[in-house]
């Protein structure tokens, strides 16, 4: 296996963010075993800042051969698994995970594109995730019950999704019932629905199928928020601020109606009046690879490339994505590059690895990140391929390991509210 060019050139850019002072380590990208057994973070990158919950997920130590072994042994492990496992396995990599393990994926995509294309596969016994948690766990959610689902590192979370859990949400509903009752308006609207973003526990989904609810990618969001406000006077969004104020601000709902919910104070830290005229409440949580972009940024790469189109993903904050051309999903950025004409300029706001990817797919367009000094997402780099080679390896023995598996007591209501997603379409236009 030889390294790319790209991830060169990420371990360079996170070194350079290093020596200036950045939360980010070459480390990161070369060894993230050396984090594993740290004390509890989520250990350098854009999320070092982030509380990681008690009770995630923690991963034990990788056995030494594949912490110490050559990238082509590596790799060479990795293939033969490949071969002797054939249809049995399916590999997914998501569109932030890193060149040297997307090699491998059978598919790439977002992470409920990947549920759907492991859900196809009913040949697989095995699904290896290369991505995160959330993302295995909405793949056990879609595939069948004997199907195995497998995330390479545990330690892959997501700290935005990590932001909401279910102890805290089923706090902020109490007190959200309290404050407006259940019963429905005049229309038949009930007081609350709740929304959650894909990037959330399977915990959360099972909450909103519970309770009325729904789940939302980044590419379906106002399709979602118009299926929540048919039923209901006003939805609570989580965790992310930016997706639900993005969206909500982008179909006329006022600013000053969608205050923000703090779950470490009382009431969300709103007063009942603020809340009685909410439209959206959002949750107090947020992306810190997304978070990272600026309207500042923005403003350079319009100076420095005449023409430049900048696409933000949407879970940026909501001046970023005022002042950029456009904001989408994974797959709307993707597919904008690519019904581009030849000699485009795009400047990206998203993770590092789908913007590099995309440069070297697309070398007729200049492609390239918004934020140069680049601080990967921490968890995604967890994966590196000495644990895909370890979980493979582990296969073809006949022993599963890090298998990820919803309960029942979880799994019924998050595909209800999965299932009201996929069933959600948007409005007819009046003729
Ligand atoms: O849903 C996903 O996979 C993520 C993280 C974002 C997106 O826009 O696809």
């Amino acid at each position: 296996m030889t390294i790319t060019a790209s991830v060169d050139l990420t371990i360079r850019d996170i070194t350079a963010g290093s020596a200036e002072g950045e939360t980010c380590t070459p480390e990161l990208a070369a060894a993230p075993w050396t984090f594993d057994t740290q004390p509890p973070g989520y250990g350098p990158g854009a999320s070092l800042g982030d509380v990681l919950p008690t009770g995630s997920p923690r991963q034990g130590a990788l056995p030494a051969f594949y912490r110490t072994a050559s990238p082509v042994e590596l790799d060479r492990r990795i293939r033969d698994a490949k071969r002797v496992l054939g249809d049995r396995l399916v590999i997914l990599g998501h569109f932030y995970q890193r060149d040297e393990v997307v090699q491998y994926a059978d598919y790439v995509g977002d992470s409920f594109q990947l549920a759907n294309a492991a859900k196809a596969r009913t040949d697989a016994d095995a699904i290896v995730f290369c991505g995160v948690h959330f993302m295995a766990e909405t793949a056990d959610l879609l595939s069948a019950p004997d199907q195995a689902v497998i995330l390479p590192n545990l330690a892959a979370g997501c700290s935005m999704a990590d932001m909401a859990d279910i102890d805290q949400v089923e706090e902020c509903w109490e007190q959200l019932m309290e404050l407006y009752g259940s019963e429905p308006d005049a229309d038949g609207r009930v007081p609350v629905i709740p929304v959650t973003y894909m990037n959330s526990s399977a915990a959360l989904k099972g909450f909103c199928g519970r309770n009325g609810g729904i789940v939302c990618t980044s590419s379906n969001a106002r399709t979602v928020l118009e299926w929540a406000f048919e039923r209901g006077q006003r939805v609570l969004f989580f965790p992310d601020q930016h997706l639900g104020r993005n969206t909500a601000k982008a179909m006329g709902v006022p600013i000053d109606a969608m205050p923000l919910w703090n779950p470490h104070r009382a009431l969300g830290g709103n007063d009942e009046s603020g809340l009685e005229d909410a439209r959206v409440i959002l949750w107090h949580g947020f992306c810190s690879v997304h978070r990272r972009f600026t309207v500042d940024q923005i403003d350079r790469a319009r100076a420095a490339h005449r023409g430049v189109r900048v696409i933000v993903h949407p879970e940026c904050p909501m001046p970023v994505v005022d002042a950029a051309d456009e904001s989408g999903s994974t797959d709307y950025i993707t597919k904008a590059i690519a019904a581009a004409p030849a000699g485009s300029t795009f400047a990206i706001g998203t993770e590092i690895n789908l913007v590099q990817r995309l440069a070297a797919e697309y070398p007729q367009h200049t492609i390239f990140c918004l934020d140069d000094v680049i601080c990967p997402c921490s968890t995604m780099y967890r994966i590196h391929p000495g644990y895909l080679a370890w979980v493979l390896d582990e296969l073809v023995a006949g022993r599963i390991v890090n298998r990820i598996t919803v309960g029942d007591d979880v799994s019924v209501p998050a595909r209800i509210a999965l299932e009201r997603m996929l069933a959600a379409r948007p409005p007819v236009p009046a003729a």
